[in-house]
């Protein structure tokens, strides 16, 4: 797997002097780079793919906003593959990085790109962790420490049109935080400031304390709505339409709750109201699920349901109706 950089360039003066380096590039990884690149002296999108990061450095990021407004960016002006430049056959990109957005599926988090991450980190390097569901969290505190690592939750729409292309889908709200507030290591100055770079970037931003919470929220919606839409085949507003789609929502939802209990997570109470929300506000979407099983990629399940059946058992709880779909997606996936 080849990581490439492509580096906008881009020196606005009444930006922020910072390296942000973006890895992943992906719908949210797209929007985020075209909203951030004209905010701070220099911004490296980092995709997987050489043939991305080429097709990026000839055309620029191509960003069609909600009110189909086309905004192109500036051109690219390097761009390498990472290995390289991890071996030391190709220079480093010259400005240290200030903050890094992970912004790659939970599946893609792989032994080779958190060395790449460590390579990039120095004394004053954040890291910003954008994923679905729960694992990552274990594996990058491991390799980079808490005191270097923030977590995100976004619900900005996004859809990515091609290579160089993003649709601005609907605006959501980014919330920012530490997974461990006891320990307070990342400065609350630090946090702030994060969150208005991303305010100045044009995205609805929030500090939270709460990190854990909105965490399992995001993954009670992904865990409830994915797996069945990528089962059945269907879109997510789909699954209200049925009693029967309906009830194996419910049997997978009332099993998170009593697993959340037993770990002392305190979901929000409204939280079945929320998914069937979701569910509506997203009817015609094909869940990141679908896409993955329809592209015959492999899926985030293990970080999703599978990660729920491990807690679990960990507690001696059993999830039946979690644990089905969950070996049902692998038999797909297979
Ligand atoms: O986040 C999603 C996903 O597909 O991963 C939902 C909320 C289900 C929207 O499609």
């Amino acid at each position: 797997m080849a990581f490439l950089l492509y580096n906008s360039g881009y020196m606005n003066k009444g930006g922020y002097c910072m390296h942000i380096m973006i890895i992943g590039a992906g719908s949210l990884g797209l929007l985020f780079a075209a909203q951030l690149a004209p905010n701070c002296s220099q911004l490296t999108l980092v995709t997987r793919s050489e043939g991305q990061a080429r097709e990026l450095a000839e055309h620029g990021i191509q960003l069609v906003g909600t009110e189909s407004l086309e905004t192109k960016l500036a051109k690219s002006i390097v761009f390498q593959s990472y290995s390289e430049e991890i071996s030391g056959s190709m220079a480093p990109v010259a400005r240290e990085v200030d903050y890094i957005f992970l912004m790659v599926k939970q599946t893609a988090i792989s032994p080779e790109l958190i060395t790449y991450i460590q390579s990039k980190m120095t004394r004053h390097t954040y890291l910003i962790c954008f994923q679905n569901g729960v694992g990552h969290e274990v594996k990058l505190s491991q390799a980079i420490g808490w005191d270097k690592l923030l977590f995100a939750i976004t619900t900005e729409g996004a859809k990515r049109i091609g290579p160089t292309s993003v649709k601005q889908t609907g605006h959501g709200i980014t919330y920012l935080g530490e997974l461990e507030p006891k320990n307070l290591a990342v400065t609350n100055h630090q946090q702030i400031f994060i969150v208005q770079l991303l305010e100045l970037a044009g995205f609805r931003a929030e500090l939270s304390k709460n990190m854990e919470v909105r965490i399992w929220t995001k993954l009670v919606i992904n865990a409830v709505i994915n797996p069945l839409t990528a089962i059945l085949r269907v879109q997510n507003g789909e699954l209200l339409r049925s009693a029967w789609a309906l009830s194996l929502m419910q049997e997978l939802y009332q099993e998170v709750l009593r697993l959340a209990a037993a770990k002392g997570i305190e979901l929000p109470i409204d939280l079945w109201d929320t998914v069937q929300a979701v569910c509506e506000a997203t009817k015609t979407n094909h869940s990141s699920m679908l896409q993955d099983i329809e592209a015959s990629r492999h899926t985030e399940i293990d970080y999703l349901n599978g990660s729920l059946v491990k807690m679990g058992n960990e507690l001696g709880l059993d999830l039946p109706a979690n644990s089905m779909v969950y070996r049902m997606i692998k038999a797909i996936e297979n």
